[in-house]
């Protein structure tokens, strides 16, 4: 499954999914012997001889194109690093786990095709992203991937921006195109609201020309609002006509929502309306699936969350994948969505291929997900540099690139660094990772009294203020009379203590508990002695979602206690 709506009624589509030939090698030949069968999307770690294997690989498989075309072969992650070959010949690279990529093949011939995908997820100096790190980097497809017949001139991408203007909804519809012939394109757009028609517009694409854009603030007028109370979605079809002809040659269907997010006098509002995000960190992994999600997983996983409360999930630390995205739009869960980063040292985002990775990333993140109305802070950098000239320099550049591919939404980072925090000034909400109770004993009221007054002197006055990270390690069974740390009870009383401060201060918009299911770490580097099991334990339920005590803690203070907070328009 792609996506839980159909992106395409005119453009064939299909799902490359199921048994791939693999062979486990670092040959740089293409086609070694394959000794495997592995389902993609998979990880290779859920293979008995694979469990731990860290390198390089090829899966391979064959397609059929029944008629002269252009193809187009979208893959929604690779677990770290791709080469794609269609029928021998290198057609696309690409870098970083948790991001979709395409590439178009022009004049397919009709016939029967072999496409190769050599996928690395080492650990080398080439890699600035997927280092050892408190999570795991696995090997393989693990996500989708399509095949497309397109038209020579077809729809790369939508971007859809509600706006509420004089109590109307309107939105910017933005359709960029693309021209793979060798002469110039006239084409026509037209738009479809669920069945109510709109034109975009004519424009001519000059021959062999990607990333054409037009774009057309369209009156919507009559539609429901989508909030996290009541999400209202719509399918927005885009349909692309040829000069002069009767029927499209190509589409493409988004799921959108009318929402607007704001930030302003400390508070976060959807739709003009101060929310509080109650929710968890979740790492995508699972002991059976490794990184690779089916939907039943992904719900279970939302149905846990909601069970408890929760309005919010921030997608700790990388992009998540689309479906589970398209679940949230569903459900109303509002999402904080970050680049891929966790950590890094400024020694570490020296590293020469950092600052074009996360540029990548930055841009394949915000263009992929732009339409999830669930999706309302775009946040970088997890707990890097930002203490230092030099790492301000890193924060600044990706903040200006994400404001200049979406101006709708407010910006983050999580830090760490308390009073020494250089970068609040650039974002529009404060965030801190601080774990009161566990890595020391200072109380989490104080603390968070702190963190406002950090805020304020530090470039973050006025700004909201989530607390992003807290929680303690709960050993999933390990019940202590003495509360020993690692033990469920202890568990209980830090995320107890933590909640109480946090739903009690009209100044916090926003908690993420650390984290919502344990996660396994990598074995290289000095992870696992401090992970004990070599799995970082401080879910709330465990790897296999078994609920731990602080399960029905989490329940009584997000289901209950923050009710009283923020209910009132600002
Ligand atoms: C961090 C980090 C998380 C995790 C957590 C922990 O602050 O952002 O990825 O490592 O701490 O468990 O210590």
């Amino acid at each position: 499954m792609l996506r839980l709506f159909e992106t395409h009624k005119v453009r064939k589509q299909q799902e490359l999914s199921g048994l791939w030939d693999f062979a486990k090698t670092d040959s740089d030949e293409i086609n070694p012997a394959y000794s495997y069968q592995l389902p993609v999307p998979g990880c290779w770690e859920m293979h008995p001889d694979l469990l731990t294997y860290r390198g390089k690989g090829q899966y391979r498989t064959f397609v059929n194109i029944e008629r002269k075309s252009a193809i187009r072969l979208e893959f929604k992650g690779v677990s770290h690093t791709a080469e794609v070959y269609f029928k021998g010949i290198l057609v696309a690279e690409h870098y970083n786990a948790y991001t979709p990529f395409s590439t178009v093949i022009n004049d397919v011939e009709p016939g029967r095709h072999e496409i190769v995908v050599k996928v690395d997820n080492s650990f080398s100096e080439k890699s600035s992203l997927h280092i050892p790190n408190d999570y795991y980097t696995y090997g393989g497809i693990i996500r989708p991937i399509s095949i497309e017949e397109i038209a020579s001139s077809y729809i790369e991408r939508i971007a859809f921006t509600p706006e509420k203007v004089n109590g109307v909804w309107q939105a910017e519809v933005e359709v960029i195109t693309s021209n793979l012939a060798e002469k110039d394109m006239p084409i026509t757009l037209k738009g479809l609201l669920d069945e109510h028609p709109f034109d975009i517009g004519t424009t001519t694409i000059p021959a062999k020309t990607n990333g054409m854009s037009l774009t057309k603030k369209i009156i919507f007028g009559d539609v429901t609002e989508w909030s996290h109370e009541k999400p209202q979605l719509y399918l927005l079809d885009i349909q692309l006509f040829l000069e002069e002809q009767e029927f499209p040659s190509d589409d493409l269907i988004e799921r959108v929502g009318f929402r607007t997010v704001t930030t302003k006098n400390e508070r976060i509002q959807i739709n003009d309306k101060d929310v509080v995000l109650k929710g968890f960190n979740r790492h995508e992994d699972h002991p059976l699936v490794g990184a690779s999600f089916p939907l039943q997983l992904m719900i279970h996983d939302l149905d846990l969350m909601i069970d408890m409360g929760a309005n919010s999930v921030r997608t700790s630390h990388y992009p998540n994948d689309e479906i589970f995205l398209d679940l949230c739009d569903e459900r109303g869960i509002l999402v904080w969505e970050e680049n891929h980063a966790r950590g890094l040292s400024l020694e570490q985002m020296q590293n020469p291929y950092f600052a074009k990775q996360c540029d990548v990333v930055n841009r394949e993140m915000v263009e992929n997900h732009y339409n999830h109305p669930s999706i309302i802070i775009w946040a970088i950098l997890n707990e890097c540099a930002s203490n230092t000239e030099e790492g301000r320099i890193h924060y600044k550049t990706q903040l200006e690139q994400i404001r200049s591919l979406d101006h709708s939404r407010p910006l983050s980072f999580a830090s760490h660094h308390r009073d020494k925090e250089l970068c609040f000034d650039l974002v529009d909400i404060v965030s801190l990772n601080l774990y009161p109770q566990w890595y020391g004993d200072e109380d989490p009221g104080d603390l968070v009294d702190a963190s406002r007054l950090w805020a304020n002197q530090l470039g973050g006055n006025g700004k909201p203020l989530i607390m992003s990270e807290f929680g303690g390690d709960g050993f999933y069974g390990f019940r202590s009379p003495t509360k020993v740390k690692g033990s469920e009870e202890r568990q209980v009383d830090i995320i107890e203590k933590n909640l109480e401060a946090y739903t009690q201060r009209d100044f916090v918009s926003g908690m993420y508990i650390w984290q919502f299911c344990d996660c396994r770490v990598t074995e290289e580097g000095s992870w696992p002695l401090m992970r004990a099991q070599t799995q970082n334990s401080k879910g709330i339920v465990d790897a296999y979602r078994r609920p731990k005590l602080a399960y029905s803690t989490v329940k009584k203070y997000f289901k209950e206690a923050t009710e009283h907070v923020k209910t009132e328009p600002s």
